[in-house]
C-alpha cells in the first residue's frame, strides 16, 4: 500500500498495481455541485420534513413535476430492480462484484476482520454475505426501507453462520440514519455497494457521508461503491434496456403511487425515458406522457401536456477524484479505491 499526503488518494487498478491520485476536484465539477445543492432546496427541500402524502403532492404540484425515486420499491418493484441487475446493458452489479473477487485479498487487509459491519439498504443481504468469509464480522446490521426481504435473509444467515450476530433494522435512510443504542459504537464499517450514493445529488451525499462520518467511533470505517463517468451510449443503454425491464422498474412507480395517494395514473399513458445526461454527470429517468392525460387523486387532478415529463430518478456518476474528493471533505480519510478493468466502477474504502 502507497503512503501518501492529504490531497492524494490510494488506488489500485486491475493489475494490482497501486498508484496515486491528486485531489483537485476540476472548477466545473464545484460549479455542478454548487447547481444541485440550490437544486435540492428548491426542489427535494430537507429530507424528513416532508414524508408520503405531502412529498408527493408537492412533487406532482410543482412546474416541472417529480416523484421521489424511493418509489420505486414497492414488492414488485424490488423484484424488477432484482431482474435490472442481471441484464446485460446493466453493468454496475456485475463489475462490482468482479472488483471484490480481484482485490479481496487487499480489501480485506485494509478493511480488517471482527468489525460490526452496517449494511446500508441490505435487500435480500446477499452481497455482505459474499464477504462474511473473508472479513469475518463481529455483528452484522442489515439496515433496509423494506423488511420483507431482510427478515427471511437473516433468518437463513443466522443458520449458515452462528458466530456472527445479526440485526435487521426497517429504515427509511431518505429520513438520515437514526441507529437504535443497540448498534455498537465501535469498529463500525459502514457498507454501501451498488452505487446507491449516486441517487443522492452531490449535495446530499455531502450530507449523507457526513452523517456516516458523524456516527463512526473508534475504528469506524466505510466501504462505498460509485459509478463512474463513461462513454455515453454505454449508460443510456444501462438506463433503458432492450427487454423493457428498466421501462417496467421506472413506470410501476406510478402504480405504487396510486396505491399510496389513491391516484388514478394508467400506466398505458406513459412511456419511459432513461438517459446519460452528460452536462449533469447523471442517469436520468423521466415517465413521459403519449398523450394529453389527467390524472386526479383524493383531492387535487393536474394534467399534463402530450410529451410532459415526471422525473422519477437521478443516478449520479462520478470520476476516481471526485469522489476521493468527496470522501475527504465529508471528513474521511486514508481513502483507497480498486477499480476494474475497464475503469467503469470503484470501490472506495475510507476511516473516519
Ligand atoms: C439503486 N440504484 C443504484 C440504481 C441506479 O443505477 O441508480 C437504480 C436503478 N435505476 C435504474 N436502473 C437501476
Amino acid at each position: 500500500m502507497l503512503h501518501l499526503d492529504e490531497k492524494e488518494i490510494a488506488i489500485a487498478n486491475a493489475d494490482g498495481q497501486n498508484f496515486a491520485l491528486d485531489l483537485e476536484i476540476p472548477r466545473y465539477a464545484r460549479a455542478r455541485r454548487t447547481t444541485d445543492a440550490l437544486r435540492f432546496r428548491n426542489r427535494e427541500a430537507v429530507p424528513g420534513l416532508w414524508s408520503g402524502r405531502a412529498e408527493l403532492l408537492a412533487g406532482l404540484n410543482a412546474p416541472q413535476a417529480w416523484i421521489s425515486s424511493k418509489y420505486f420499491y414497492d414488492s414488485l418493484g424490488s423484484q424488477l430492480f432484482d431482474a435490472i441487475t442481471k441484464l446485460p446493458e446493466y453493468y454496475p452489479t456485475r463489475t462490482e462484484a468482479a472488483i471484490f473477487s480481484l482485490h479481496m485479498a487487499d480489501i480485506a487487509r485494509t478493511v480488517g476482520s471482527g468489525r460490526n459491519l452496517i449494511d446500508l439498504g441490505a435487500g435480500n443481504c446477499e452481497k455482505a454475505a459474499s464477504l462474511f468469509g473473508t472479513l469475518k464480522p463481529d455483528h452484522y446490521i442489515a439496515v433496509d426501507i423494506s423488511t420483507d426481504h431482510l427478515e427471511s435473509a437473516l433468518v437463513r444467515l443466522r443458520r449458515q453462520f452462528p458466530d456472527i450476530g445479526m440485526t435487521g433494522l426497517g429504515l427509511d435512510m431518505s429520513e438520515g440514519l437514526a441507529l437504535p443504542e443497540s448498534v455498537p459504537e465501535a469498529r463500525r464499517l459502514f457498507f454501501y455497494p451498488g452505487s446507491s450514493i449516486g441517487n443522492f445529488t452531490p449535495a446530499d451525499a455531502a450530507g449523507f457521508l457526513s452523517d456516516l462520518r458523524r456516527q463512526c467511533q473508534q475504528q469506524g470505517g466505510l466501504l462505498v461503491g460509485v459509478d463512474l463517468i463513461k462513454e455515453k451510449a454505454i449508460l443510456d443503454a444501462a438506463y433503458d434496456d432492450a427487454l423493457g425491464v428498466t421501462a417496467a422498474f421506472n413506470l410501476n412507480a406510478l402504480n405504487n403511487v396510486n396505491s399510496v395517494l389513491g391516484s388514478d395514473f394508467d400506466v398505458r399513458d406513459w412511456r419511459h425515458c432513461g438517459f446519460f445526461n452528460q452536462t449533469m454527470s447523471r442517469a436520468e429517468m423521466h415517465v413521459e406522457t403519449r398523450m394529453e392525460v389527467e390524472v386526479h387523486w383524493p383531492g387535487g387532478s393536474r394534467r399534463f401536456e402530450a410529451g410532459e415529463r415526471i422525473h422519477t430518478e437521478n443516478s449520479y456518476k462520478y470520476s476516481v477524484e471526485e469522489f476521493g474528493a468527496l470522501l475527504r471533505r465529508t471528513g474521511f480519510r486514508n481513502v483507497t479505491a480498486w477499480t476494474d478493468q475497464r475503469n467503469w466502477f470503484a470501490l472506495f474504502h475510507a476511516t473516519a
